[in-house]
């Protein structure tokens, strides 16, 4: 799907007309996928444009520029002030927002500490991640045959650009041998995450899914669930998880910024059957809190318009 254009890009503090917004092409990035991004959401509520978990997202991309040795020369607090304009200026009721920062032109070896560090934001429209047919009856994943990378070959807690490659590897088998979404499996062989989602089952009224030390993003959504799973009074455990446990599940679904609450109906064409009353649960849930239809929740929110 291409991306809905819109008028301004933020780079570095300015607000740059869209088409404008490039880079050289020997910014080290493009050639090492040394940078760090975002991808969070703002949803429409009843007052305007609202950012899902802004600070989370922006004070994370801090800590992956931290583990790559990047210093991003805005705090959290200015880029999210910086993204609030920039959804002010451009004027969409709803929006993905991918913030980036990336190696400035000069330095081309591998030492990547001389070169400057550049920050970019971009907001455009973005639909239903996986489509609006599988939000509602859910979708059916592929165990890739790609493993997820480990924490020792790229640090799997930053949501750095190179590490992406894996990521696109898995979804474009999947793509390819007609499913909608991978499931990667760690080195170990256990269940880590989605090519860019994590991943969570429902087995006897438990919900589960896998540690950390599985290797996986500690993604925001999957706290959003985890916290929202404790409020429901639905039981709740970390652990590893075999393939086989996804093809015994009782439900699935996948979670990010990106795909949502998304269902997943079948694994390897094992069906599971979708959405269950767990995943519908935490899925209605999370769409009332993000569009502002819940109080208790607001403090996930950053209204642009203030409160
Ligand atoms: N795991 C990986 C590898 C991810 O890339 C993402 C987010 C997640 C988990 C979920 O994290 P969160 O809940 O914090 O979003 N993926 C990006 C997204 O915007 C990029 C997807 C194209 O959802």
């Amino acid at each position: 799907m291409p991306i809905v254009e819109m008028a301004k890009i933020w780079m570095d503090g300015e607000l740059v007309d869209w088409h404008d917004a490039t880079v050289h092409v020997l910014t080290p990035t493009l050639h090492y996928g040394w940078g760090v991004f975002e991808g969070i959401r703002a949803y429409e509520t009843d007052r305007g444009p609202a950012v899902f978990q802004h600070r989370a997202h922006m004070e994370r991309l801090h800590k992956s520029a931290r583990i790559l040795e990047m210093e991003i020369p805005y705090s959290a607090d200015e880029l999210m002030a910086a993204t609030r304009e920039l959804i002010r200026v451009n004027g969409p009721r709803s929006c993905y927002i991918r913030p980036i920062a990336y190696l400035g032109y000069g330095q081309i070896g591998l030492n990547p500490l001389p070169s400057p560090v550049k920050v970019a934001i971009a907001i455009f429209p973005w639909g239903t991640y996986l489509g609006d047919e599988g939000l509602a009856n859910g979708v059916r994943a592929k165990t890739s045959s790609w493993v997820r990378i480990g924490a020792n070959m790229i640090p799997t807690q930053s949501k750095c650009c190179g590490v992406y490659i894996n990521s696109s590897l898995a979804k474009v088998e999947a793509l390819k041998a007609g499913y909608d979404e991978a499931i990667l499996l760690n080195e170990h062989g256990n269940v880590a995450e989605g090519s860019g989602e994590n991943v969570f089952i429902v087995k006897d009224g438990v919900l589960m899914t896998p540690p950390l030390t599985a290797g996986i993003l500690e993604g925001i959504s999957r706290k959003a669930v985890m916290r929202f799973a404790h409020d429901l009074d639905i039981q709740f455990v970390e652990t590893d998880l075999l393939r086989h446990d996804l093809y015994l599940a009782d439900e699935a679904f996948y979670s990010g910024t990106a795909v949502e609450v998304t269902p997943i109906r079948s694994v390897d064409d094992r069906e599971i059957g979708a959405p269950g009353p767990v995943t519908k649960q935490i899925q209605d849930l999370f769409f009332n809190v993000v569009k502002g239809k819940e109080p208790r929740y607001e403090s996930m929110l950053d209204f642009v318009y203030g409160p």
